[in-house]
């Protein structure tokens, strides 16, 4: 059986590790990775080659490469880009127009649609203040696409890039027998939660630190109020929607962005569920002025009403569940 040719960059990072995993567990592909780390135990074995370094110095190997799949997931999160929006904007917007350009080229090179799966994010919206928030409701794709942060600039701007490298490249489109094109599908990733890595560098981090820290008997110091409310989703369910749109047929995807969803939760919930799972979990709010504002012009629902109608999408974990069947209990496991 041949083996379908895969690239995960930035596989070291939350989600890149549990798609390597995901990937391993239904067999059939040959893994390369990148990431400027080494890569961590949980996926070494995994890997067949990984390449180690900035992107951006390293990009031109991939040009001998054969991928079928491209998952282009390295990037500077939220937090992080603001720190350093130049350098965000280098790894993010650069980096992105060169694997773009990379997997184009190789599309057109070899006759063929090479898949290249791009994770945005809830940051490509944006609203001017709360009232704004709580009016919206749950937001469509095409709504609201006002980002405030360098990252959410970045990753609609990487969006666009797409759209413009899987159709008007060079506008050979206009020509009458146009070369295979790049078939980009991009989906906008609520605040995701790991039970096996912590996040860094984002700004939805507060609420799995909070979970992680309980779980290990530590104080936490929530960075934002607790009527912070944004929507977030279980990783598993996350890998699950990279790997449904990755097979879902060309023809039936109308849209290259595509918003997934699975529940809302205020930063005070995520405490209720704390203390109930571990009481005496120690949890105080101390809003950082600078990251509450970047949540607070995200959105606090997403309507992924597109995605269920035209691949399938629907998420295994509600709340309930994702408490008491993922995290709750794999959780304990990992820390006593
Ligand atoms: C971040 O907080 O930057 C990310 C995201 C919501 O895309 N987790």
């Amino acid at each position: 059986m041949t083996e379908t040719q895969v690239l995960v960059t930035g596989a070291c990072g939350e989600i890149g590790q549990a798609l390597v995993q995901g990937l391993a567990r239904r067999g059939g592909y040959r893994i390369v990775t990148a990431d400027l780390a080494p890569l961590p135990d949980t996926i070494s074995s995994l890997v067949s080659e990984h390449v180690r370094g900035d992107l951006l110095n390293k990009f031109k190997i991939f040009y001998d490469y054969d991928f079928d799949v491209v998952f282009h997931l390295a990037a500077s999160l939220s937090s992080k880009a603001e720190e350093s929006p130049e350098m965000a904007h280098r790894i993010n917007v650069e980096g992105t127009m060169q694997m773009l350009a990379m997997a184009a080229y190789r599309s057109e090179k070899y006759n063929k649609h090479v898949k290249f799966l791009f994770p945005s994010s809830l940051a490509a919206y944006g609203f001017r203040d709360l009232a704004e928030k709580t009016g919206a409701g749950r937001v469509k794709e095409n709504e609201w696409n006002a980002p405030q942060t360098m990252y959410g600039c970045n990753k609609l701007y990487c969006e666009k890039l797409g759209v413009y490298y899987s159709r008007f490249l060079g506008q050979r489109h206009l020509e009458p027998n146009p070369p295979a094109m790049l078939d980009f599908r991009a989906i906008r990733f609520p605040g995701l939660v790991s039970a096996f890595t912590v996040p860094s560098g984002g700004t939805s981090d507060y609420g799995p630190e909070m979970l992680h820290a309980a779980a290990q008997g530590r104080p936490y110091a929530c960075f934002v109020r607790e009527d912070t409310k944004i929507s977030f989703m279980a990783m598993p369910d996350a890998v699950r929607s990279l790997l449904l749109l990755m097979d879902a047929p060309r023809e039936g995807l109308t849209c290259p962005v595509y918003n997934i969803a699975a529940f809302s939760l205020t930063a005070g919930e995520f405490r209720e569920w704390a203390l109930k799972a571990f009481p005496g979990a120690q949890i105080t709010f101390e809003p950082n002025i600078r990251r509450q504002g970047i949540v607070d012009s995200w959105p606090e629902a997403l309507d992924d009403s597109k995605a269920r109608v035209e691949w399938g999408w629907k998420p295994d974990y509600d709340v309930d569940r994702f408490f008491n069947e993922y995290f709750l209990p794999e959780i304990r496991k990992r820390y006593q």
